[in-house]
């Protein structure tokens, strides 16, 4: 494996485990402030975003890379309202969508068409993943930010998290 291409997998490798840490706090806010059915979409969004990790993990060391495990900053803690979750969470998604771009643009420049071919799950993931949470976004302003409209988007995203999001 190239350098360039095991370095920005590496990259990538942190982008991933970083996911998981800032849904983890997204859903620890939510579960603090009164927001179950969120929360455990949540918790178990950031068990996805590991396995996205794992899955990079994996390609690196089939392939005789090297895993470097670079530091994971801290994620914010701090949110204001679930609309702010949530878009907050899209934003980081859009730009979680243009690393992964810019890494299958490098394997073309770098002609390394496998791992071009396995950066497709993660091109398609992407897509639904903005999907997702564009959709949720839009629900949230529909309903408005009364506590009986929040209270009903918050059960419908915990019916989300056993199917929406399974598999993703
Ligand atoms: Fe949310 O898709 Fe990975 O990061």
């Amino acid at each position: 494996m190239k350098e360039s291409i095991e370095k920005a997998l590496n990259e990538q490798i942190e982008k991933e485990e970083y996911s998981s840490r800032f849904y983890l706090a997204a859903a620890i806010w939510c579960e603090s402030n009164g927001y179950p059915g969120s929360a455990s979409f949540l918790y178990g969004h950031a068990d996805e975003e590991r396995m996205h990790m794992l899955k990079l993990v994996h390609f690196v060391v089939d392939r005789g890379g090297q895993v470097t495990l670079e530091n994971v900053k801290k994620p914010t803690q701090n949110f204001n309202s679930l609309a702010e979750v949530f878009t907050l969470i899209r934003d980081h998604e859009k730009f979680i969508t243009e690393s992964i771009n810019n890494l299958y643009g490098l394997t073309i420049n770098e002609k390394d068409y496998t791992t071009g071919n396995f950066l497709q799950w993660y091109i398609s993931e992407q897509i639904e993943e903005e999907s997702l949470f564009n959709t949720i976004l839009d629900k949230i302003k529909l309903v408005g930010d009364s506590s009986a409209s929040l209270f009903h988007i918050d059960k419908e995203l915990e019916s989300l998290g056993t199917t929406g999001a399974a598999g993703n």
